[in-house]
């Protein structure tokens, strides 16, 4: 039970990572609020796997683009569970698109989810903290396309590195509020943002042999790292990466 007690609040928790997180927060015994957005059935399944871990749970939908959003979010958890012990930015998108034909909707769509989302989150999340006076933790789902490029992510790569950046730099800013903030790089994940990319056979395959530990990530792999950071084992990491990746990062022969 490494988050008892601990008020958690996860982006984009209605599928995928997200999904995973809130479940192995609420196993590890804290109380979770969900923020989903366009994905009734989604929120619905992840609350049906919420709900015999007994903890209490909020979903608050919102739009992670809109500023707006964090506000009432971050209020909704409060009002409910009481405060935000910590914060975890994950809510994303990938529209997979060749970089000479991208339009500028798609990358200023990706830029604003990705990066402006977790902007306006995280310093919500964090105002709350600093006005709680006990600290806290701030996680964001950044990726291994932080550190290396993707042929048809020219739009997505940079919003990656960003929330790493934002993290580096609110670990500067928050450190004398006891707020510690770290990111977390996946590599390959299997989930619906790459299921039409992974589809082709001769991508999975190559993708696959790339990756020492010989099989594409799941969710729960990148949850463990985040109730990890989130925790009070990781008391004296702020301003860190971890990459999940099942060593594709550094396979480079
Ligand atoms: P996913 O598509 O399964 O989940 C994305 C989640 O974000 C969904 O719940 C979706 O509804 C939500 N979302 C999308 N737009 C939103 C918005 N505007 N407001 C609120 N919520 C919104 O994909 P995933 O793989 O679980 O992605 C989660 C995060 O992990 C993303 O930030 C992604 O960049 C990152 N990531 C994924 C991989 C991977 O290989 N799957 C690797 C590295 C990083
Ligand atoms: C990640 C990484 C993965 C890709 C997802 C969508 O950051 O690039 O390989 O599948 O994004």
């Amino acid at each position: 039970m490494l988050l008892e007690g601990k008020r958690v609040l996860i982006t984009g928790a209605s599928r995928g990572i997200g999904r995973a997180i809130a479940v192995e927060c609420a196993r590890q015994g804290a109380d979770v609020a969900l923020n989903w957005f366009k994905d009734r059935a989604g929120i619905d399944a992840t609350l049906a796997e919420l709900e015999p871990l007994g903890r209490r749970v909020v979903e608050v939908e919102g739009d992670v683009a809109l500023a707006e959003s964090a506000e009432r979010f971050v209020a909704r958890a409060v009002a409910t569970l009481g405060g935000v012990d910590v914060f975890v930015s994950n809510a994303g998108v990938c529209p997979f698109h060749a970089f000479l034909e991208t339009p500028p909707e798609v990358f200023e769509r990706t830029m604003a989810v990705n990066l402006h989302g977790a902007y306006y989150m995280t310093q919500s999340a964090a105002r709350q903290m600093r006005a709680q006076g006990r600290g806290g933790a701030l996680i964001a789902i950044s990726s291994i396309s932080a550190l290396v490029g993707g042929g048809l992510q020219a739009h997505y790569t940079p919003t990656k590195a960003g929330v790493h950046s934002l993290m580096q730099s609110c670990a500067i800013a928050l450190g004398p509020h006891g707020i510690r903030c770290n990111s977390v790089m996946p590599g390959t994940i299997e989930t619906d943002i790459n299921r039409e990319d992974l589809a082709d056979p001769a991508k999975r395959a190559y993708m696959e042999r790339r990756i020492p530990l010989g099989r594409l990530g799941e969710p729960r792999d990148v949850a463990g790292c985040v109730v990890f950071l989130a925790s009070d084992l990781a008391r004296y990491v702020t301003g860190a990466a971890v990459l999940v990746d099942g060593g594709l990062f550094v396979n480079l022969q």
